[in-house]
Formats: C-alpha cells, structure tokens, sequence
C-alpha cells in the first residue's frame, strides 16, 4: 500500500509550519508513520538552494522558479517518492502550489507554464490533498512581527503577498477535488481543527 501526501500551503507567515507540526503529530497519534519535509529544502542539494534562492540579492523570475523546481525534484527523488513507496504518508510544508501562487501567478509567469517545468521532476508524487491556510496577507505580517530575519521574497512587501494570495485562490478554483481552502483564523486548534476536519473529509 502507498502512503498518502499531503501539503499545506498559504501566504508566508499563514501559520503553515506550525499546522504541518500538529498535523504530523495527529496522523501519528492515528498510528501512521509520518515524515515531514518543508520547501524548498529536505536535502543536501535543496539546503543549498533554499540559501541561494531565498538570500541573493536578485533573480529573474524563471531562474526563481527552475531553482524552486530544482529543489523540488531531489526532495522527490530521495525522499518523498521513497517514502510513498514505503507506506509512510507525507506531510510538506509547501510544495509546488507555492510555485504556482508565487512564481506562476503573482510573477506572471502563468500557473501552467510553472506546472509543466515541474512535471518531469515530480512525476507521479503528486499531493493526494492540498490545505491552503487563507488568511489576510496583513495579518500574517503580524504574526511574523517579532521574527528578526526577512528573506528576499518576503522582503517584497504585501503587494506580493496580495498577488500570490490571488494565486492560491485561483489554484484552488483549477483543482478543486484536490486543493482545499481552510480560513487560517483564530487559535492554533481552531485552525488544526479545520485543517484535520478537510483531512478526514478530503481523503
Ligand atoms: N517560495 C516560492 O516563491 N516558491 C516556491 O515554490 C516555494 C517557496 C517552495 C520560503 O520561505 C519562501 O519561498 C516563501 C515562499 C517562497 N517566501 N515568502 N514570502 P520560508 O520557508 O522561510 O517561509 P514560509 O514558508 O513563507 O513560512 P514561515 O515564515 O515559516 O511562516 P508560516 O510557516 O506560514 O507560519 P508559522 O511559522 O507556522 O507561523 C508564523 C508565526 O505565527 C509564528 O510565530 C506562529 O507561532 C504564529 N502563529 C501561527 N498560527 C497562529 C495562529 N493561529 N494564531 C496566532 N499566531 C499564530
């Protein structure tokens, strides 16, 4: 038996590392073997590019997302695609809907001009169900607030994070029986209620 793939998706500080903690924590505690990745990043080579992509001072828009899609193809290639094989489920904190929000939509790249650079690297690991947590880009830069370092995307502003929460909207609308959109409001629990209650009822 396969395991099952879920990713979690949103705005940079929509609370999706800390609802793929507790949504890893939760399968476990249903008795799956779980393993939890973030992008870019999960292996040596997507580390690498995780610094590059995200610290240098500037890219062009398609040398962003061929870096994204890059990362993405050694995560699949050494660990989730493994770990599909083996039963486990997975559970990515990001994976390619971030590209289609950020680099396909709110560059202007197109959302399925991103998708077919990434096919070849992703072949059949495809997220069996896909949480956008949706929440008002300014309120995510609250709950950033605090957090000292900034990254170059999100060094952008919240014009960016506008256009890419449009992106995700507009995901969610193409691949519906997929992508499901979960208000990312209120406490911690709230929102893991919500992201468990699209599990269960997604699957
Ligand atoms: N990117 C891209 O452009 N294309 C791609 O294909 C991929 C990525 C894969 C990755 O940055 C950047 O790369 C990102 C998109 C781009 N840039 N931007 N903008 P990252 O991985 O370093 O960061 P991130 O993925 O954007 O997420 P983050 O900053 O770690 O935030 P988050 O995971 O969404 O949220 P969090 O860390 O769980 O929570 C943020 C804070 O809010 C924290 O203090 C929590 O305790 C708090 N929080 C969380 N939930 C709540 C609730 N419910 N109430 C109150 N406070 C909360």
């Amino acid at each position: 038996m396969t395991g099952t793939f879920i990713s979690l998706e949103g705005v940079d500080g929509s609370g999706k590392s800390t609802q793929a903690s507790m949504l890893a924590e939760a399968l476990r505690g249903r008795g799956h073997e779980v393993i939890h990745v973030r992008e870019p990043g999960g292996t040596p080579l997507g580390e690498d590019v995780r610094d590059i992509v995200l610290g240098a001072d500037a890219m062009s828009p398609w040398a962003e997302a061929f870096l994204f899609a890059a990362a993405r193809a050694q995560l699949v290639a050494d660990v989730i695609a493994p770990a599909l094989v083996a039963g486990t489920w997975v559970v990515a904190d990001r994976f390619l809907d971030s590209s289609l929000a950020y680099q396909g939509a709110a560059r202007g790249l197109g959302i399925a001009e991103v998708a077919s650079i990434n096919a070849h690297g992703i072949g059949g690991s495809m997220p069996d169900l896909t949480i956008i947590l949706d929440i008002p880009p300014g309120a995510a830069v609250d709950r950033r607030a605090g957090r000292g370092s900034v990254d170059r995307i999100e060094g952008e502003g919240e014009a960016l994070q506008e256009s890419v929460a449009e992106g995700y909207r507009e995901v969610a609308r193409m691949y519906p029986d997929r992508v499901h959109l979960v208000s990312a409001a209120g406490t911690l629990e709230d929102v893991h209620a919500r992201v468990m209650a699209a599990v269960v009822g997604g699957l």
